[in-house]
């Protein structure tokens, strides 16, 4: 494919480069998209889950749908497209990351400086708030002892510690994206580019000047305003970038 020569000679010397990565990048890992065919969950779809009033209403629901997608993380690893862009941070200390990822299959494939935009699923922390010490703690046990796991500082409801629709995310995650959108070149991997804020960061390293790619096997809102659209899966797509980095 010739746009993946176009890509490589852009990549090739940049000492800024931003990849921005949704759930497209773990499909090939066995991870299900959110949008895809394979996104729904019964008959939900995960904005009917991932938001506080689902959780509100019905918390062994919504732990139901999060124990699910645990378990398939938990026997998931990470895919090729992991471990090309956490080689590309391990090189190169201007390439960053920015998942809106959930899985950690990025921090399990050893990315360098991951700015993680919407939590972790193997965090957990307590949905009433309740000021307890660490805020957020981790537990990757798979299936979890209870149906819905309550707070070990108040005893009350826990929650999965991921940002929901309608929640803010976290200022200084937000702030460390805004910063990566000052790169010389922008790809957008393995997401359906809809979900704000993380769909607006392409725009923003346009208006600065970035070169702005897309990898996706579909077309997305984002694929008309790139500079260069590789329609293939990620996982074939950057082990060819990198050969040719590389070679
Ligand atoms: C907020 C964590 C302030 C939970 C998630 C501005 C405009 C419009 C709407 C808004 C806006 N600002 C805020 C909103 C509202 C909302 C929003 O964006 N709604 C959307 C639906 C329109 N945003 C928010 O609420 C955000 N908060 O802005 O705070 C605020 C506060 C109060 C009120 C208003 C605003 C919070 C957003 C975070 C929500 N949490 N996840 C969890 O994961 O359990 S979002 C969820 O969607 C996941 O994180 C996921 O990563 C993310 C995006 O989806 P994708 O990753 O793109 O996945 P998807 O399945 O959609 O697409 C996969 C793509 O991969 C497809 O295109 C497919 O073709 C492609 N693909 C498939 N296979 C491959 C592949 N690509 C490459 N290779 C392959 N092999």
């Amino acid at each position: 494919m010739e746009q993946i020569g176009r890509l490589a000679a852009r990549l090739r010397g940049a000492s800024r480069v931003t990849v921005l990565t949704g759930a497209g990048v773990s499909a090939a890992s066995g991870v299900p998209t959110f949008r895809g065919a394979d996104g729904l969950w019964r008959q939900y779809r995960a904005t009917d889950l991932a938001t506080p009033d689902a959780f509100a209403r019905d918390p062994a629901l919504v732990w139901e749908w999060y124990g699910w997608r645990r378990e398939k993380i938990a026997a998931s690893r990470p895919n090729p497209a992991h471990d090309v862009l956490a080689a590309w941070t391990r090189r190169a200390p201007g390439w960053h990351v920015v998942t809106q990822n959930v899985d950690d299959l990025h921090v399990r494939a050893e990315t360098d400086r991951l700015i993680r935009l919407h939590g972790s699923i193997w965090e957990l922390s307590c949905w009433a708030g309740c000021g307890g010490r660490p805020k957020r703690w981790r537990d990757e046990r798979v299936p979890l002892p209870e149906a819905v796991p309550r707070c070990p500082h108040c005893c009350g409801l826990a929650r999965p510690a991921v940002v929901w629709f309608g929640e803010s995310l976290d200022p200084a995650d937000v702030a460390a994206a805004e910063r990566a959108t000052a790169c010389e070149v922008f790809v957008a991997a393995g997401t359906s580019a809809i979900v704000h804020p993380a769909a607006g960061l392409l725009e923003a390293a346009r208006s600065r000047g970035a070169f702005t790619a897309e990898v996706n096997p579909e077309a997305t809102p984002a694929s008309s305003s790139v500079d260069l659209t590789l329609r293939a899966p990620a996982e074939q797509v950057l082990p060819e970038i990198e050969l040719r980095l590389i070679s």
